[in-house]
């Protein structure tokens, strides 16, 4: 029986997934050294809004499945945090100002009308993971924010100056994850590291984190064959 981590071996275990993050991919690689064109991030706020609108979906997915009051007297928080609540505009509007900000009008990004294939496969893959698996398993696939709060200052910090056509009030969205996501992923960390406790309850913990992370890269994988490529779905078919 192989003996399982200590609690500080374990969440370094998974800290050090953060090596896999989408930080590191060609496709953020690219808006984060100003190289983005701005068709491509254009189409990076189109797609991340479904992203943004499924995570509301899959924390109340995670509520629903959640048997401890004391956990969702704290998860909900993150729902309000998206879809707003008590003044708070929330982070899907913030997206939608994100969107205005570069250029796009709130109806094109609202009707999902630009969302890649690709992206929406792996942000449905999410919701239902959520929706099927345990609260415990769904809380340990948010800890990819064990990694967000860098991805969020890089583009605060590189950004204006990179993309001078891009109104500054857009990256509000980014400053406000800056501390929620913090504050968020000490709480899935607490879940994680309590619930998975043999050594192979924490591989499979570390499993988990996978696809998540698999999730994220696969989201940018498709919007770097459509805007970095530029072979968007269908574009080899023959004409109709
Ligand atoms: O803006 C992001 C966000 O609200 C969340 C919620 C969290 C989750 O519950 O899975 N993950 C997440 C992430 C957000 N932004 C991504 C980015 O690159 O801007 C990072 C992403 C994450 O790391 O999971």
């Amino acid at each position: 029986m192989t003996e399982a981590w200590s609690r500080e071996e374990f969440e370094k275990k998974l800290r050090d997934k953060g090596q896999l993050y989408h930080i590191h991919h060609p496709f953020q690689l690219n808006m984060n050294s100003g190289k983005s064109s701005k068709a491509q991030i254009q189409g990076w706020v189109a797609n991340r809004f479904y992203y943004q609108t499924t995570i509301p979906m899959k924390d109340a997915a995670i509520m629903a499945n959640c048997t401890e009051r004391e956990v969702r007297r704290n998860w909900i928080q993150r729902i309000l945090d998206h879809d707003g609540a008590d003044g708070e505009d929330g982070g899907i509007e913030a997206w939608l100002r994100l969107s205005e900000a570069v250029g796009m009008n709130r109806q094109e990004i609202i009707s999902h009308e630009h969302v890649l294939p690709g992206v929406r496969f792996a942000c449905d893959a999410y919701l239902n993971f959520a929706r099927t698996a345990s609260w415990q398993e769904a809380a340990c696939s948010s800890l990819t924010e064990l990694f967000a709060p860098e991805i969020h200052q890089k583009r605060l910090d590189t950004w204006p100056d990179h993309y001078d056509w891009i109104d500054i009030q857009g990256y509000q969205y980014f400053r406000k994850r800056l501390s929620e996501a913090r504050r968020d992923v000490q709480h899935g960390l607490n879940i994680t590291l309590d619930y998975f406790k043999t050594r192979e309850q924490q591989e499979h913990a570390l499993g988990i984190l996978q696809f998540k992370l698999d999730v994220l890269w696969s989201m940018l994988d498709a919007m770097q064959i459509a805007y970095f490529y530029a072979e968007p779905p269908f574009h080899s078919c023959p004409e109709v």
